[in-house]
């Protein structure tokens, strides 16, 4: 696990929360943006992390903490300090879509990610059918859930990685802003 912080000291880390219903693909696209490559995924039991350096400047360490449902009611352990979280749907799982609302919904209500950024993954895009980041707006009414925090709702296939980098430079530039509106990175912007 490339748990090596970054080599350059005045990079700044991040903490993100990659969280999702099992089978929505976050192992998959943890992987595929570490090593830019498809891998065979296993399920998750405990916790994968990556660390992924889009930038110079800021360095996110990704938590994939799993998505089974005894997983579940540990998601907020891992809360606290968190800058940022990609919550992962599966676009084609119709019949757990509402479950997944309602696991978001529960999370968010979390007070050690009060405001923290959300980037949803609209995830398995490729599958023809499957629901369009403006159907998962709609049905999660994420508007409403989020209110208080910057979101997005990110098209993307973790497979072709079509999409991620997109999500992820979304959630870095939303990360910033809160970083430096909870005044933790003074620092890091006088550097910058
Ligand atoms: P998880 O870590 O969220 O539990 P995984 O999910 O990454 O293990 O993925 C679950 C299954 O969904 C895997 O299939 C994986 O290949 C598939 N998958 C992930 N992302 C995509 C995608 O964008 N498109 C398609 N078509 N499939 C995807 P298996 O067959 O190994 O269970
Ligand atoms: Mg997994």
């Amino acid at each position: 696990m490339g748990l090596l912080s970054s080599k350059n000291p005045k990079t700044k880390q991040a903490r993100i929360l990659l969280l999702g219903l099992d089978s929505a693909g976050k192992s998959t696209l943890l992987y595929k943006l570490k090593l830019a490559k498809d891998i065979m995924t296993i399920p998750t039991i405990g916790f994968n992390v990556e660390v992924i350096e889009l930038e110079k400047s800021l360095s996110l360490t990704v938590w994939d903490v799993g998505g089974q449902e005894k997983m579940r009611t540990v998601w907020e352990y891992y809360c606290e300090n968190t800058d940022g979280l990609l919550y992962v749907v599966d676009s084609t799982d119709k019949q757990r879509l509402e479950d997944s609302r309602r696991e978001l919904k529960h999370i968010l209500k979390n007070e050690h990610i009060k405001n923290v950024p959300v980037v949803l993954l609209a995830n398995k895009q490729d599958v023809p059918g499957a629901l369009t980041a403006e159907d998962i707006t709609r049905m999660f009414r994420v508007k409403k859930l989020c209110s208080d925090r910057n979101w997005y709702v990110q098209p993307c296939c973790a497979i072709t990685g079509d999409g991620l980098m997109e999500g992820l430079r979304k959630l870095t530039g939303f990360v910033k802003s809160h970083m430096k509106s909870r005044g933790d990175t003074l620092a890091f912007f006088k550097q910058n």
